[in-house]
């Protein structure tokens, strides 16, 4: 079968579709977007008509990937670990309702907020959900474990995750490709009460998963992902997940490590294995990318029994992303010499591009909010996020997608009068929407500003369900038609759009303000695809939150 050049994001797209999935749902974010964008590419994809558009969020996402599922054919369905708080709903029901076609959820993590809020483990989330999880160490991982995630998923009906890290996500290697499979056919589940969450029927469901756990970590004990390789120097035993597995062997010659080590790439943690490794070994040190998930397992709450070491004895730091360089200090091996920055590089901060309308909604906003003080406008997340920095310094909040709108709220129902919001087009219908509707019915008086520039432009312009429907969706929840304005941010506007700013801002009641023009790194985009130019020019500086 042919190899392959593939990112991680993209051996797992590759995987799935040879796998005879009929559908990927997600919605973007770093660094889990190129997952779905090469399913878009995708001849074969194209030809099966495999489903790939954009969903409105992760939880719709999730719930539709189920749907597919329920229909009977194989989906997956893709998100930063983020997006998992905002599908954690469907996702954790999904485990106890089970699937009918395979369905795999991929969840891309981010230590070190390289484009990130946070940096939680999605793994918790696997285990908060008692589902089998696999965790690749590298690309023909990513796209093997992907093949066989469909398999375990159909064979115990069950939803099964796949976790994987940046530094995997967007590297690339060789990677070996399986039999092609076809799609599913169309066919309802066998038990007609198996997607029906009543309680009654819930519980049945839920110990049917309860009875599962035994066969999933047998699974995990029998797996080929999770590989014991013996080493003589027993003075220390090592257990290293996933992508982490790289880190410790670049640090011995020719990868062989002295020490008897423990591979897990599939969970639940394969007892037998841990407890085996635990007695042969003096001590046991842990490397995982992320939460001290095994670790904390492993040394248990007294901390009693064999010395355990890892991220939370200080061996290896508490929080960020693994490196070689740190796994190689937690041997006590000599620190190699790091070459010094040159004083002629100097740090370039992340910043809106030149000629960027959200720039344009900022100076605006910063002369009408100058005679209310600091602290009263909040925001959301996209590129306006770069509002926070010089020489803006126009919003004061930026905690998850939609929060924008609902922390208004709550700060003007606390009496914190103006109180304005400032949210991207994509994040409106993400989760924006439904704190419009509690502002509107609860006549909360804040004044939402909509810096619409009709694409996601934050993680790589992709389409907006909200372009061309803004005005109609706010009319819809209930803004007064004459409170909803639209402004041009264009400097030649600039005083044009300082009295509609301000006139709203006093207002007394919910306002919106959609400040409309597209993004200038999406319309040159376009204007070059249109012309079936090549990629030219420069590219756009990385910004920090995706
Ligand atoms: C729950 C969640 N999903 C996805 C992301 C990744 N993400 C950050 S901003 C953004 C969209 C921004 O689009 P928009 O609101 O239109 O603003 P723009 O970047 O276009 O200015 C996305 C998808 C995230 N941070 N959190
Ligand atoms: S990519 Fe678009 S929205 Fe983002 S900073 Fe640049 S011009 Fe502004």
């Amino acid at each position: 079968m042919q190899k392959m050049m593939l990112l991680g994001d993209e051996a797992i797209a590759q995987a799935a579709l040879d796998a005879g999935i009929s559908g990927i749902y997600a919605y973007p974010g770093t660094p889990s977007t190129e997952i779905t964008e090469y399913v878009q590419k995708s001849s074969s994809a194209r030809e099966g008509k495999v489903h790939s558009d954009w969903s409105a969020n992760e939880k719709t996402a999730m719930e539709a990937a189920l749907g597919m599922s329920y229909a009977g054919k194989r989906s997956m369905v893709c998100m930063k670990h983020v997006g998992l708080n905002v599908a954690a709903d469907p996702f954790m029901n999904a485990a106890i309702t089970g699937v009918n076609g395979g369905m795999v959820v991929a969840v891309a993590d981010d230590p070190s907020m390289h484009s990130s809020q946070n940096e939680q483990d999605s793994r918790v989330f696997g285990k908060f959900a008692m589902i089998p999880v696999f965790e690749p160490a590298d690309q023909q991982e990513a796209y093997d474990m992907t093949y066989s995630a469909f398999e375990l998923s159909e064979q115990y009906k069950i939803p099964v995750m796949l976790r994987l890290t940046t530094r995997l996500a967007h590297s690339r290697s060789g990677v070996n490709r399986s039999k092609v499979m076809d799609q599913n056919p169309l066919i309802l589940p066998d038990n007609p009460n198996q997607f029906i969450l009543l309680p009654s029927l819930a519980r049945k469901s839920y110990q049917t998963l309860l009875k599962n756990q035994d066969a999933f970590e047998k699974e995990s004990e029998q797996s080929v992902f999770n590989q014991f390789i013996d080493g003589e120097d027993r003075s220390v035993g090592i257990v290293v997940c996933g992508l982490a597995y790289n880190y410790l062997i670049e640090n011995f010659k020719d990868h062989i490590v002295p020490h008897p080590v423990l591979k897990i790439s599939q969970y639940p943690l394969p007892r037998k294995k841990l407890a085996a490794l635990y007695d042969m070994c003096e001590s046991i040190l842990v490397i995982e990318e992320g939460y001290p998930v095994v670790e904390e397992l492993l040394a248990g709450i007294l901390g009693l029994g064999k010395k355990v070491r890892g991220r939370l004895d200080g061996t290896l730091p508490r929080a960020g992303e693994l490196t070689p360089d740190l796994v190689s200090m937690a041997f006590g091996f000599p620190t190699k010499k790091i070459h010094e920055i040159p004083d002629i590089i100097v740090n370039r901060p992340p910043a809106l591009c030149k000629g960027c309308s959200h720039a344009d909604v900022y100076m605006a906003l910063n002369e009408v909010m100058g005679i209310f003080g600091e602290g009263r406008v909040f925001s959301d997340i996209g590129c306006y996020t770069l509002g926070a920095l010089p020489p803006y310094n126009a919003i004061h909040t930026c905690v998850d997608m939609g929060a924008s709108v609902t922390m208004a709220k709550g700060a003007a129902d606390a009496g914190l009068i103006p109180a304005v919001c400032v949210i991207g087009d994509s994040t409106f219908t993400h989760s924006g929407m439904t704190g419009l509707l509690d502002a509107v019915l609860q006549h909360s008086p804040i004044t939402v500003i909509i810096s619409d520039n009709s694409t996601t432009a934050m993680t790589g312009g992709q389409t907006s369900h909200a372009t061309g429907r803004l005005e109609s969706i706010c009319e819809g929840l209930g803004v007064p038609l004459e409170h909803i304005r639209t402004l041009n941010p264009l400097k030649k506007y600039h005083g044009d759009n300082v009295n509609i700013l301000r006139e709203e801002i006093v207002y007394d009641g919910v306002s919106v303000i959609i400040a409309q023009r597209e993004c200038i790194q999406t319309a040159t985009r376009k204007r070059r695809e249109a012309r079936k130019e090549g990629p030219r020019g420069k590219s756009k500086p990385k910004n920090e939150i995706l």
